[in-house]
Formats: structure tokens, C-alpha cells, sequence
């Protein structure tokens, strides 16, 4: 068997390696020149725990190469991005791009599986489009022939941090065009993952996986409120959820400087383009998290009011704990915001990076120790609880006014 995975990112470039890994000839295709170049020598152009690992064995067997031009195989594996901006319509193109990249190349009895979080109705879209390329093909849905391609959608679901582990022991959904194109696309998940593979339709395994984000997006927005609401009314929110969790049925998450990463942000909004009159909570909670940064900006205006050019240090930069990826970071957006504002001199710090990224560098930003940061600032914004604050000597503080995002201290 040999399988063709197309998008060599967070989702796709981990996926090819552990296919790859597991003995199947893999080809990785991607826009990128630099990605493939990068690749083919063993490398990765991405951040993630053990992965480089993975490539580098991969590549040296043989059995994972990267090219920018596609080439036949049993399987195709799309993930390419997905994007949304608030206001607009959900960005399908990259996906019509590498149907219209595959489609010249794909023969009799293909499997093509969408991975890319997609909104409903995508996966149809995507046959469509292969359909009207290939008019001498039998897609399942679109032809009036019984079908000899396979399409379906298997959303990704591992978490940026654990993604080789998850990727493997994660249950799947499987939502095929058809019951058979279903079966095919078990046969190639049973290559690698050793969690289930659940059948469904293509619709519902697209809804299913924007349903998840939206669910955990939610409940972050509940516990993001609460921490607005307990500010107003002087009771310290993470003695008050430490309590409300103790009851058998409650576990509120964790609030924090707001909702970043690449999908819990977006992904809602797919269903609230789709449903636009009902969904109204899950419009209501993307609100409340996108307005949690400028809870927290206003937190330290007012605290920089007391001071003449106060030093204010910002702790962590990235968009959740214990990882180096900066990208759609509340936190970094906060920092950049108060530069901008000019309030004071701003102190990052950020343990899991040597080098402050441009934009923030030109704002005037300088990256400290945490220990040389604690000794000149007049404010402290805790963004993130990395491991390396946990054990922060608390005594540091008593002289400073200390502005606690995620309970770092609390
Ligand atoms: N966050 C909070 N409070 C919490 C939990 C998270 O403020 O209690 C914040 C984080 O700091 C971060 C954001 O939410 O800024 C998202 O972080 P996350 O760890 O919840 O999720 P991601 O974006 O890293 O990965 C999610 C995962 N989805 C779910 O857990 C339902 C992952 O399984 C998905 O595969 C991934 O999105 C994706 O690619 O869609």
C-alpha cells in the first residue's frame, strides 16, 4: 500500500512519520519548497515534542519522502488548513486546491479522506469537486454509476503538545461518504491508531468534531465569566471553582487570559456560519472568551494609573502552558497591546523561547528571567502557568501589585 498525505503541518506531517513508521511506503506533498527540503533531509519545519524523532527514522527507512508534485497512490490523506475570520465565510480553497492537485493523479478505487476541520458539508463539496475533475471516475454520491472511489472525512483530534501520543491512542470518527467508503477508510486508520474507529456519516463526523471545540470553547467562556463576574463582586474565582468542583456533578475549567491556538477560536464560528439564528450560546461564549484580553488590559491600565512609568512584567507568552508555540496567544496579544499603549517599560517573560519574535522586540519589548524580571517590575501580569512560575518565591511579590490571569498565585 502506499499513501499520499497532502499538507505537511501540525496535522499532516506527524501522521505521514507514524504511518511511515509503521512500515507503509509514505509520500508527503506540500506548497512549500522549504517544508519538502526540510523533510526529505530527515528534519522538521515544526515544533512538537518527538518529532523530529519520528521524521528523522522515517526518512533514513525510507519510507517517508516529500515532493511538491503528487504522485499516485492507494490513499489520499488531506490536511490543509481550514481557515475563518470573523465576519467572513469559512475559507474551503486549500481544500479545493489539493483536489484540484490530486485529482489528475487518482485512480480506480482511491480512498480520499478529509482530515482538515471542516464545516458541514465540506466533505461533500470536496467529492463534488473530484467528480467534475475526474468525470471518468465513479464517486460515491455525485455519479449515477455504482461508485469506484471512496471519500470520507476523519477529523483530526490530537492536542498540540501530545500529538504522537494522541494520534495513536485517540478513538476516531470515521464518517464516510457511504457505508463502504466508511470500511475503506477503517482500513487505513488500523495502519496506526490503536483507540477505536467509530462509523458515521461524513456530515455528522464534520459536525462532531466542530462540536467538541465549541463544547470545551463554552465551558472555558463559563469559566472566563465567572472570573469577570467574581472580579466585580471581590471573591477570589479560584477558591470559589476549587469549591464548586468539589460537588460530585461540577467541574468548571480554568480561566485565563483568553482562548488561543489555531481551532478552539475558530471552529465555533463554522457552526455559528452554518446556524447563525440558533447557534446563540456558542456565538455568546466566543464573545466572552475574544473579550477576556481586554478584561485583562483594562486590569492593568488601571493599576498603571497609581505609578509614573511603572515597569510591568508579563509572565508567559505563549498559548497555553508548557509549550512554545506563540501563535493566536492571548497572552502575547496582551503584551503587545500594552506596549502599544505605552504605559510603562514592558517585561516579557517566556522560558520556553531564547528570542523575543520581531513585532514584539520593535514594540520596545525586552525578554527577561523571571528573576530579573520580578526584581525591577512594579506590576506583575501572570498569563501563563508554566511549570517553571509554580514555584515562584510568593515574598518576591508582597511589594508589588500582582494581576493573576490564571491563578497562578491564587
Ligand atoms: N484554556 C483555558 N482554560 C482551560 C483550558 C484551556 O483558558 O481550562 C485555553 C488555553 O490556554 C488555550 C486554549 O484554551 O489558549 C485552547 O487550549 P486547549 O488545550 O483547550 O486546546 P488546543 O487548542 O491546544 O487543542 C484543541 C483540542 N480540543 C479539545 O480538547 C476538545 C484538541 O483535541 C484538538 O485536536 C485541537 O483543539 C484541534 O486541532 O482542533
Amino acid at each position: 500500500a502506499k499513501v499520499s498525505v497532502i499538507g505537511l503541518g501540525y496535522i499532516g506531517l506527524p501522521t505521514a512519520a507514524v504511518i511511515a513508521s509503521r512500515g507503509v511506503e509514505v509520500i508527503g506533498i506540500d506548497v512549500s519548497e522549504k517544508a519538502v527540503d526540510t523533510i526529505n533531509q530527515g528534519k522538521v519545519h515544526i515544533v512538537e515534542p518527538d518529532l523530529d524523532m519520528v521524521v528523522q527514522a522515517a526518512v533514513t527507512m525510507g519510507k517517508l519522502r516529500a515532493s511538491l508534485i503528487p504522485e499516485p497512490a492507494d490513499a489520499f490523506m488531506i490536511a490543509v488548513p481550514t481557515p475563518f475570520q470573523e465576519g467572513k465565510k469559512p475559507d474551503l480553497s486549500f481544500i479545493e486546491k489539493a483536489a484540484n492537485a490530486i485529482a489528475p493523479v487518482l485512480e480506480k478505487g482511491n480512498l480520499i479522506v478529509l482530515e482538515s476541520t471542516s464545516p458541514v458539508g465540506a466533505t461533500e463539496k470536496l467529492t463534488a469537486w473530484l467528480q467534475a475533475l475526474r468525470p471518468d471516475l465513479h464517486f460515491p454520491g455525485h455519479s449515477s454509476q455504482t461508485p469506484d472511489m471512496y471519500v470520507a472525512h476523519c477529523p483530526e483530534r490530537v492536542l498540540p503538545g501530545r500529538v504522537l501520543e494522541e494520534l495513536v491512542s485517540n478513538d476516531r470518527i470515521i464518517g464516510g461518504m457511504s457505508a463502504e467508503c466508511s470500511e475503506k477508510a477503517i482500513e487505513l486508520y488500523n495502519i496506526f491508531v490503536r483507540g477505536n474507529c467509530l462509523t458515521t456519516s461524513a456530515r455528522t463526523a464534520e459536525m462532531a468534531k466542530l462540536t467538541e471545540n465549541s463544547f470545551r470553547d463554552v465551558n472555558i467562556a463559563f469559566a472566563n465569566e465567572l472570573s469577570i463576574i467574581c472580579d466585580e463582586l471581590h471573591i477570589n474565582v479560584w477558591e470559589l471553582i476549587a469549591l464548586a468542583n468539589r460537588h460530585p456533578r461540577v467541574n468548571i475549567l480554568t480561566p485565563g487570559p483568553g482562548v488561543g491556538g489555531h481551532c478552539i477560536a475558530v471552529d465555533p464560528w463554522f457552526i455559528v456560519d452554518s446556524a447563525p439564528e440558533s447557534a446563540r450560546m456558542i456565538r455568546t461564549a466566543r464573545e466572552v472568551n475574544d473579550g477576556k484580553p481586554g478584561f485583562v488590559i483594562g486590569k492593568v491600565q488601571k493599576a498603571a494609573d497609581e505609578f509614573k512609568r511603572p515597569v510591568i512584567a508579563c509572565l508567559g507568552l505563549a498559548f497555553k502552558p508548557d509549550i512554545d508555540d506563540l501563535r493566536e496567544s492571548p497572552a502575547l496579544d496582551i503584551t503587545l497591546r500594552l506596549a502599544k499603549m505605552e504605559l510603562g517599560e514592558i517585561l516579557a517573560v517566556e522560558p520556553n523561547i531564547h528570542e523575543l519574535p520581531d513585532k514584539l522586540s520593535a514594540a520596545g519589548i525586552k525578554l527577561l528571567s523571571i528573576e530579573a524580571a520580578l526584581e525591577k517590575a512594579n506590576i506583575v501580569v501572570v498569563l501563563v502557568n508554566h511549570k517553571q512560575f509554580k514555584g515562584l518565591d510568593k515574598s518576591h511579590l508582597n511589594t508589588k501589585v500582582l494581576i493573576d490571569s490564571s491563578g497562578l498565585i491564587a
